[in-house]
């Protein structure tokens, strides 16, 4: 049997994960559910991309070695999507050796097939996105991500994309849905169309990345290295027959990326596939951005909010159903708290969470918790089967909440079906016939709800299922569902409230204070590890020194930072500090700081730090508390 395989973007990790990689994750595991209740095999990989410039940079600025860097965050996004309980079936990381040995492999062949040639490049790139710019003036805005660009110059390997743009426009012009939706379909069209220039492959200027095979002052350029991700993930590259075999069974893929690396998918990595002689993806699913306030919600505009605190307060599956009902799949979509709690009231805690305790708390009352039976409702029985066509077309088209608002139809159908029925007024022998059918009815659409909505609600559904008494989960076939598949004699299980009902604002508020102590998380930096002693001359290299904050003020677009001056006796210095959250700066100054005096001077977010404040981290969340001296302590004062 064919295996559906799909993949996420393998994730860089100069940060740690936000909403935004969680909303790429979840729709990847949606989709992965869905196919397997299609009676389809499916999978689907994700990982970290760890190499590069971005990372290279960020664990300098963390003081740690890049390696160590990329292990902390990358563990840091395997542990969201674990308590996201998102089952992934592969999880790649492009610093494992099993991936170096794929992406030598594919090199090797790109070599010997004659696509890969020296030259030079001097030009822009965009450290941000990765990405040669190839025209325009170093410092020009990238005109992906707007920021500055870097001027580049470097002896280079080439691939000679330019060779393929014939193969790629029949290749689109072949399989019209190979990009989906339309409109990223016609933006690579217009790129191709307009002609291909070969690309550089390797850089030299950076170390971090797998050296060149045969020539190891190169490295091999991060988007060259991670495209090759999805490939030894499930087992390309390894010498082990098991390895061939799953690889083999699982590719060609399904790409599902955001929108704005479609060009590295449809355009460089097909072509990266061709010239390595190995098949090209199914099909590349783009998906649109999350806003929030309007922009993108990313880590370098530093709007970004993080799935935890959701995940704390409202449970993993209000923020699933949120984000797949809310935004319509393939455009844009503005995040909003207040939105997910409405939401999660309306149509979680009123809509399909109260027709699952009022229809349970009537079999209990009037039935003894045994499931009536008899004929259920013919017109009730015909919108449980519209919901689950729709469903199955919405869903296999990427249309998530289309075909979760023919679920909520079904829902809405119930809810007025039992308004007009008025069951508690047929507790009566004339109306004992018509009860039963009644209540057997609402817990068919139960029962039905549970399995068309597990994809995207799982642990609900399977609350919901054995709340129903049935056996096994409601991982159950969709397509050969049964509306009156109910065995003689079922009684309903231990009930409880699915979806309990949150006050808006205390709602509201407990997110925004749990969200404030997510931001205050420590960033990745060594470990002490308590079994490494260090020398004292070690110790002594940190000049630690007695200052005074003279002034403190916030810094725009920086929720976290605060800018202070700070006199350390010899001369007074400009300290950027990430205690924002937990200090009011008004109440800083005259205050008696520690600060580390010689670390090397560094810009956050374009404001000066010539120094830094050290404070204790505090609780799960890491919150800043800062260390102090006596007042009479004189600034300049050394700690040794
Ligand atoms: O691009 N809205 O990694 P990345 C929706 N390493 N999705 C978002 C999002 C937002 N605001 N922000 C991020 C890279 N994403 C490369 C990929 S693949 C071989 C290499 C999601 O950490 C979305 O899927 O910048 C986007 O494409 C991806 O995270 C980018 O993650």
């Amino acid at each position: 049997m064919e295996t559906f395989f799909l993949t996420t973007p393998l994730y860089y990790v100069n940060a740690r994960p936000h909403l935004g990689h969680a909303y790429s994750t979840i729709v990847a595991d949606t989709m992965t559910r869905f196919q397997r209740q299609l009676g389809r095999e499916a999978a689907f990989l994700t990982g970290t991309d760890e190499h590069g410039q971005k990372i290279q940079r960020a664990a300098e600025a963390a003081g740690i070695s890049p390696q160590q860097f990329a292990d902390q965050v990358s563990a840091q996004f395997r542990q969201e999507w674990d308590r996201l309980g998102l089952d992934y079936s592969f999880y790649i990381r492009t610093t494992e050796p099993r991936h170096t040995a794929a992406v030598t492999e594919i090199f090797a062949r790109l070599q010997k097939n004659g696509y890969i040639y020296k030259g030079s490049y001097s030009g822009p790139y965009c450290v941000s996105c990765e990405l040669f710019i190839g025209e325009g003036q170093p410092g020009n805005p990238c005109p992906t991500c707007g920021k500055p660009t870097e001027l580049v110059t470097e002896e280079n390997y080439y691939f000679k994309l330019s060779a393929f743009s014939d193969r790629l426009l029949e290749l689109y012009r072949a399989q019209p849905d190979f990009i989906r939706p339309e409109s990223r379909r016609n933006e690579v069209l217009g790129f191709v169309e307009a002609g291909l220039k070969d690309v550089s492959i390797t850089r030299t200027s950076i170390h971090w990345g797998i050296p060149v095979p045969g020539d190891e002052k190169h490295v091999l350029y991060v988007w060259f290295d991670a495209l090759i991700g999805y490939l030894s993930g499930i087992g390309y590259g390894s010498p082990a027959a098991a390895d061939q075999q799953r690889w083999q069974k699982l590719w060609p893929a399904w790409h599902l990326v955001g929108k704005e690396i479609v060009r590295f998918h449809c355009v460089y990595w097909p072509a990266f596939l061709m010239a390595a002689e190995l098949p090209l993806p199914r099909g590349i699913i783009a998906h649109g951005w999350l806003l929030f306030d309007e922009q993108k919600m990313s880590k370098s505009v530093g709007n970004v909010l993080r799935p935890e605190p959701i995940r704390q307060v409202l449970g993993a599956d209000a923020l699933r159903y949120f984000l797949l009902r809310e935004i319509s799949f393939g455009q844009d979509g503005n995040f909003s708290t207040t939105a997910l709690v409405t939401r999660y009231n309306a149509d979680l805690a009123n809509g399909w969470g109260n027709l699952a305790s009022r229809t349970l708390a009537m079999i209990a009352k009037y039935r003894d918790g045994a499931v009536p039976e008899g004929e259920s409702d013919a017109a009730m029985r015909e919108l449980a089967g519209q919901a689950r066509r729709t469903l199955i077309a919405e869903f296999e088209g990427w249309q998530f909440s289309r075909g979760l608002e023919a679920v909520w139809q079904l829902i809405a159908g119930m809810d007025r079906y039992l308004a007009e029925q008025r069951p508690w007024t047929l507790d009566n022998d004339a109306g004992r016939a018509q009860l039963d059918r009644v209540l057997r009815t609402a817990y068919l659409a139960l029962r039905c709800s549970a399995v068309l909505l597990a994809p995207v609600l799982p642990e609900s559904a399977r609350a919901l299922w054995a709340q129903l008494g049935l056996p096994a989960g409601p991982e159950q076939n969709i397509e050969h569902l049964h509306w009156d598949d109910v065995a003689p004699g079922q009684r309903i299980g231990v009930t409880a409230a699915l979806f309990p009902r949150l006050e808006k604002e205390k709602t509201l508020e407990e997110l925004k204070r749990l969200e404030v102590m997510e931001e205050q998380l420590p960033a990745p930096a060594a470990k002490p590890a308590a079994d490494v002693h260090i020398a004292i001359d070690d110790f002594a290299k940190v000049d630690l020194r007695v200052g005074e904050v003279l002034t403190a003020e916030r810094i725009k677009g920086a929720d976290k930072l605060l800018k202070l001056t700070v006199d350390i006796g010899s001369e007074v210095r400009q300290i950027v500090a990430g205690i924002a959250l937990a200090y009011e700066p008004e109440t800083l100054p005259g205050r008696k700081v520690i600060i580390v005096a010689n670390l090397a001077p560094r810009k956050l977010r374009g404001v000066e730090s010539n120094g830094m404040i050290v404070a204790a981290s505090v609780g799960d969340a890491g919150a800043p508390v800062l260390v102090s001296v006596p007042s009479d302590t004189p600034n300049g004062a050394r700690l040794r």
